[in-house]
């Protein structure tokens, strides 16, 4: 049984169907607003250079304002995405006995940023097995006005591992490809999901999902962590990727760095020391 009191047998036996679950109760009021505020903080100082209006950013940059590895210069960011509660919920989700940080990212939807293009996350990284889950957690929850997400129920499990090209060209609403119309994802529809503030949503980097636009006046606070079982390796991948790059894991070695380290198990209360190096 896990010490994750929320986490029940059905919500696992839903994730392993589905590719995504909301598991309730992760946080409490005061460490969301804790977090939320280190966030806030974290992406204020990562972002003020870019003083640019939404309509002046590329099509990716209107879905969000996405800052990388905060652990590495938020003192007070690390301690959520090391979270115990996180790292042993999306372990137990993904029925590995550890999980490693692949990278941490604050993901804000400003008011009127755009949807989020339908992708798939795994076919991004260079990892060879597919053990890999994120974490989403909306400081103030999520609202399908404010930018809730959707995901493909099952589409983990249709043997795709499509690269979607989310960052250029149009998108499929302005006639760009549309990966949901892939003959594999027949049937299927996304399910959309408000997430209860307190409450954190989990998919696996091979369930394809999308997020609606933000059309409330505030912006949509949230923050991810991206995990990966423990002991896999790295693949070629299409593009370079820090997380790997940074520690000069070569192809075929097992990604093991304090780039990417241990996020649980850990001792209580011990955090691992950010890299020497300049965050991603
Ligand atoms: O927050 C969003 O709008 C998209 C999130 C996403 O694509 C992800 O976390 O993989």
């Amino acid at each position: 049984m896990t010490a994750v009191a929320t986490l029940t047998p059905q919500l696992v036996e839903d994730f392993r169907q589905d590719g995504f679950v909301v598991v309730p109760d992760l946080l409490a009021p005061d460490e969301l607003a804790r977090y939320g505020r280190a966030v806030d903080a974290a992406v204020a100082r990562r972002s003020a250079h870019d003083t640019r209006p939404l309509v002046q950013k590329s099509r990716y940059e209107q879905s969000f304002v996405q800052c990388q590895n905060l652990w590495e210069d938020s003192p007070d960011v690390r301690p959520l995405t090391f979270h115990a509660r996180l790292g042993e919920t999306a372990a137990r989700l993904l029925g590995v006995g550890a999980v490693r940080l692949w990278h941490d990212q604050a993901l804000y939807k400003e008011s009127g940023g755009r949807e989020t293009d339908p992708h798939q996350d795994h076919p991004y990284w260079p990892i060879v097995e597919t053990d890999t889950i994120t974490a989403w957690i909306p400081f103030g929850g999520s609202t399908l006005a404010g930018g809730a997400m959707g995901y493909l129920p099952g589409s983990h499990r249709r043997g795709l591992r499509e690269f979607v090209d989310i960052f250029t060209g149009p998108a499929p609403a302005d006639g760009g490809h549309d990966p949901l119309a892939r003959p594999e994802l027949a049937g299927l529809a996304p399910v959309w999901v408000e997430v209860p503030p307190g409450a954190v949503a989990f998919h696996h980097g091979l369930t394809f999902h999308l997020a609606r636009p933000n059309s409330t006046g505030t912006v949509r606070r949230v923050h991810t962590v991206i995990y990966f079982a423990d002991g896999s390796t790295r693949g070629e991948g299409r593009f370079p990727h820090p997380a790997v790059e940074r520690a000069g894991i070569p192809v075929g070695a097992v990604i093991a760095s304090d780039v990417t380290p241990l996020a649980w198990p850990r001792p209580d209360g011990d955090l691992p020391d950010p890299p020497g190096q300049p965050p991603a």
